[in-house]
């Protein structure tokens, strides 16, 4: 349904650490096979707020604000989103949707799931070539 990695976290570096890798952050590799598209964690709001994309885009949340936020879901569309200590401000939470539908999120900590820092991702099915 959905794959997720969150870059330059704590435990994703610790657990590039325990396998002998360098220390530094991975490199930001696109995960799906649509485009990539991204989204930027504001001092309180998401921006672009709403987009419509095609599934399996790679969405990257960067918190480009000076505040820890987060990222979950309003209602029932998966499991993915991003806790507050692992996205604070310079982080960055990447999630490829492949499953086509209406998944709207929030910050819980400036918002509430209907209003403050909310967003809302229509993925679209993909079209052939
Ligand atoms: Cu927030």
């Amino acid at each position: 349904m959905f794959r997720r990695s969150t870059i330059f976290s704590g435990s994703v570096l610790a657990a590039a650490l325990l396998l002998g890798a360098c220390s530094d952050p991975p490199v930001a590799a696109p995960l799906g096979t649509g485009p990539n598209v991204l989204i930027q964690a504001l001092d309180n709001t998401f921006r672009p707020g709403e987009m419509t994309v095609p599934a399996g885009a790679t969405l990257t949340f960067s918190n480009v604000g000076r505040n820890d936020h987060n990222v979950l879901l309003s209602s029932g569309s998966g499991d993915w989103g991003v806790a507050t200590e692992d996205f604070a401000p310079g982080d960055e939470y990447r999630v490829v949707l492949t499953e086509p539908g209406v998944y709207p999120y929030y910050c819980s900590l400036h918002a509430t799931p209907d209003a403050g820092m909310i967003g809302v991702i229509e993925v679209v099915t993909a079209t052939e070539d």
